[in-house]
């Protein structure tokens, strides 16, 4: 098999979505420069340092399986980090949603920011698509997006450390990957700042780390806005961080209402309303005091 496209950080969103419309997924080269990633990197040190390996699957083997025994994730950056607003708000992954999740479905948000380090000695990840959060009758194989993400490498991404595997081309088939026979994939093997572009229906998965370091990634998922999210996102900063969050991160992490999408000509009815009126009155001073 072909291995993945690799283009740099100077491309157009259409060569990135040509790309991942071929292929399923793309890798951009120097998404994020060193600058920043070091920023990232020095927030989540003394976080994921503190992790438990597992955490959050402890007491479920079959997640536990799925997410990794010896993988580190946390969720929650936008109260956690700056550096991690600036990656989420990165100009070239929301040129990107809009053309994947913008009109005419009613715009996107955030649905999950996760940082995940493959630990040494853990096996590939069992291979799925990042949409199978939700039903099935909501994502036909040949209907809209709803969703897609972007791995930032924030450690190097080898065959052997655990890069991420990608069956490529497995986004037009309709199947059921978590039972299928596993398809051949390749290795995103990227340097530190290249992300890996992803779209919701391509099978993908961790790599075995057969290494004695950690691989460390940022998984940045952005979903259609009538979607309930994976991660609760407003919910994982407080208001006093929120009003702090540039008006970007704000909408992203769902501190805006949207009208509903079958009304779109003729908006009428808010979805995600917050006392009659849009939910991003909750960040005026007096906010709370609407309630
Ligand atoms: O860590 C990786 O490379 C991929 C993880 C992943 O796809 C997931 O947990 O959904
Ligand atoms: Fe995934």
């Amino acid at each position: 098999m072909a291995a993945l496209k690799t283009i740099p950080a100077t491309s157009t969103i259409d060569e990135i979505a040509s790309w991942c419309d071929r292929d399923g997924a793309v890798i951009v080269t120097d998404l994020v420069g060193p600058e920043l990633l070091d920023r990232v990197n020095r927030d989540l040190d003394p976080i994921l340092d503190a992790r438990v390996p597992g955490y959050g699957y402890l007491d479920n083997p079959v997640a536990l399986e799925q997410q990794g025994r010896n993988t580190r994730r946390l969720m929650g950056l936008a109260a956690k980090s700056d550096a991690g607003v600036e990656c989420m708000t990165h100009p070239l992954i929301l040129g990107y949603a809009d053309h994947e999740l913008g009109t005419p479905h009613g715009g996107y948000q955030l649905n999950m920011a996760q940082v995940i380090e493959i630990g040494p000695g853990e096996p590939e990840q069992v291979l799925h698509v990042d949409e199978i959060i939700w039903p099935r009758y909501v994502r036909p194989v040949d209907g809209p997006p709803l969703m897609f993400s972007c791995m930032v490498a924030l450690t190097e991404f080898t065959e052997e450390n655990g890069a991420t595997r990608v069956a490529m081309g497995s986004h037009v088939l309709d199947v059921d990957w978590e039972a299928a026979p596993r398809p051949e994939t390749v290795p995103a093997e990227m340097a530190p700042g290249s992300g890996l572009f992803f779209k919701g229906r391509v099978a993908h998965g961790g790599g075995a780390n057969r290494t004695s370091q950690w691989r460390r990634g940022m998984t940045l998922t952005y979903c259609a806005n009538w979607l309930r999210t994976e991660e609760a996102t407003p919910l994982s900063v407080s208001l006093e961080r929120a009003r702090q969050l540039p008006r970007t991160m704000q909408e992203l992490l769902g501190f805006k209402s949207v009208y509903g999408s079958y009304l779109v000509d003729t908006p009428q009815i808010m979805l995600w309303a917050h006392d009659m009126g849009d939910v991003a009155t909750l960040l005026e001073v007096d906010g709370e005091s609407r309630s």
